[in-house]
């Protein structure tokens, strides 16, 4: 009962924030515009995220695996969302040497900070995997990912026992306003980062991933919303709290309302 209860606010949540949020990103107006003043919405929000989370854990297991499909269920190309063409010109200066100069950093709470080429990912034991993409506006695309496992990066970077949470660095700009401009980040705890599914993707369909779906690198977790997984990332952080990033929610669009464990 309570649980349907708070799922039915956050959806309520979402619709609304959708709407207000695309005004967002045209006009630059408060982040929160669109939601009452006190933060009432928010606070509904953020019991029911922590409710959902734990239930979510417990109901299907820390292992699950999302459901994987068949060479004949891929029927479109993947549908590009969000940026789909970064105009920021570091990445358009590593797109036009084909991404040579591009180097994935893993860094924070390791022993053994890493920069990896993309060659050297690709060097790495890959999995590949025909999932189901879900995007919270409300739309599916089943595609072919291809990528090095987190958990093996994550093994060769040495996680510090105090490490909690792998953050995403991206190289698109999401947001452009007086304040500053932002570029995309996002995160997942080690739980997610280190399922077998969890994969730093650079195919897509058995072609070289596209710049629109996030070239030369994008995460792919698979029990979760497309939101949580960043495209063009370069740099991984293993952190123990978000409390120095963006407003301390732990992504851009969970610092703008969205929940911060977006799982199915
Ligand atoms: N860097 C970056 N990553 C991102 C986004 C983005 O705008 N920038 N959008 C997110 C959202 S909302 C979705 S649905 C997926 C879209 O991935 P696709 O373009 O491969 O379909 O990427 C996610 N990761
Ligand atoms: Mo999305």
């Amino acid at each position: 009962m309570t649980i349907s209860t708070f799922r039915i606010n956050r959806r309520k949540f979402l619709g609304a924030s959708s709407v207000a949020l695309s005004g967002v990103l045209l006009s630059g107006c408060d982040v929160f515009d669109g939601l009452p003043a006190d933060g009432s919405v928010r606070n509904v929000l953020e019991s029911a995220n922590d409710l959902t989370y734990r239930v979510q854990r417990l109901l299907a297991g820390r292992d699950a695996l999302a459901q994987e499909f068949s060479e004949a269920d891929i029927r479109q190309p993947q549908r590009p969302n969000g940026i789909t063409a970064p105009d920021d010109s570091v990445y358009k200066d590593l797109l036009s040497k084909d991404f040579a100069d591009w180097r994935l950093e893993v860094a924070g709470l390791v022993e053994k900070p890493l920069s990896l080429s993309r060659d050297e990912l690709q060097k790495m034991p890959s999995r590949t995997q025909i999932t189901r993409h879900d995007c919270v506006e409300g739309w599916s695309c089943i595609a072919k990912w291809t990528g090095t496992p987190l958990s093996l990066v994550l093994d060769e970077a040495k996680v510090k026992p105090e490490a909690r949470f792998v953050v995403f660095h991206c190289l698109d700009t999401i947001e452009r306003s007086l304040s500053g401009d932002v570029k995309y980040y996002g995160s997942i705890d080690l739980v997610d980062a280190r399922h077998p599914q969890t994969i730093l993707a650079y195919g897509l369909n058995g072609k070289p991933l596209p710049v629109e779906n996030g070239a030369p690198l994008r995460v792919r977790v698979e029990r979760q919303l497309g939101y949580k997984m960043p495209k063009y990332i370069h740099r991984i952080e293993l952190v123990d709290s978000f409390a120095a990033m963006g407003f301390g929610k732990g992504g851009y669009w969970e610092d703008r309302g969205y929940d911060w464990f977006g799982g199915m």
